[in-house]
């Protein structure tokens, strides 16, 4: 009897051992995450920044910074970006998706807006809109940070951060991001944001770990007073 419940075992285990990788994904057993954070190191605590290109919570927590990571690949992300014009601003201000989106411009404001994209030396749009009853959309081919202005307000500013992986995250109102899924290696990774361009860190990712990285700034090195 107890050499057929172990035999019942060795069995059980030979399947399991040769189903194809159902559980290779829930284990995680070649990727990692990684967990972490873009902040002001010498914030005043209790202080919040909340100006609309710089948001800095109590913490000292950078919100809208675009992590990236390079030198891996990865299947499609389909993310499509829609910015709407609200109340005088784009919502979102900052958005990051993979090459091979869309992004479309809607008008929410009963006010005539011009969006004008444009990565280097390239221009996606160049359009006026009336009202919500024409959006324009274009697809996002290029990976690099497309800069968005409106032509009649000149205080209006977006960025699309377009990538080449699907690895991305931007931080949160406290600062924080995850990516996750990431295929063990070691790889340079950026920290975007329109304040202080790119900041860049090699994080190693291990099987089933997760990595913390953090990424600071100081007032003095983005000249912030
Ligand atoms: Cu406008």
């Amino acid at each position: 009897m107890k050499s057929i419940i172990k035999f019942a075992a060795i069995i059980t285990l030979f399947s399991l051992a040769t189903l194809p990788n159902i559980f290779s994904q829930s284990t995680s057993a070649e990727t990692g995450n990684i967990i972490g954070k873009v902040k002001l190191s010498d914030f005043t605590a209790g202080e919040t920044i909340q100006q609309p290109d710089f948001l800095v919570s109590t913490k000292g927590g950078i919100q809208n910074a675009v992590l990236t990571l390079e030198g891996l690949e990865g299947a499609f992300r389909e993310e499509a970006i829609v910015i709407d014009q609200k109340d005088m601003t784009y919502v979102p201000r900052i958005a990051v998706t993979m090459m091979g989106n869309e992004v479309t411009f809607t008008n929410s404001d009963a006010v005539l807006h011009n969006v004008r994209a444009v990565e280097g030396e390239a221009t996606l749009i160049n359009t006026v809109m009336f009202n919500s009853e024409n959006p324009a959309t274009s697809d996002l081919e290029t990976p690099g940070v497309i800069d968005v202005k409106c032509d009649v307000h000149p205080g209006m500013q977006a960025y699309i951060v377009v990538t080449d992986n699907p690895f991305f995250a931007k931080s949160n109102e406290a600062g924080l991001f995850t990516i996750e899924a990431i295929p063990v290696g070691t790889y340079k990774m950026k920290a975007w944001h329109e304040k202080f361009g790119s900041l860049e860190k090699e994080v190693t990712i291990t099987a089933g770990e997760k990595t913390a990285v953090i990424f600071e700034v100081t007032r003095e090195s983005i000249d912030f007073p």
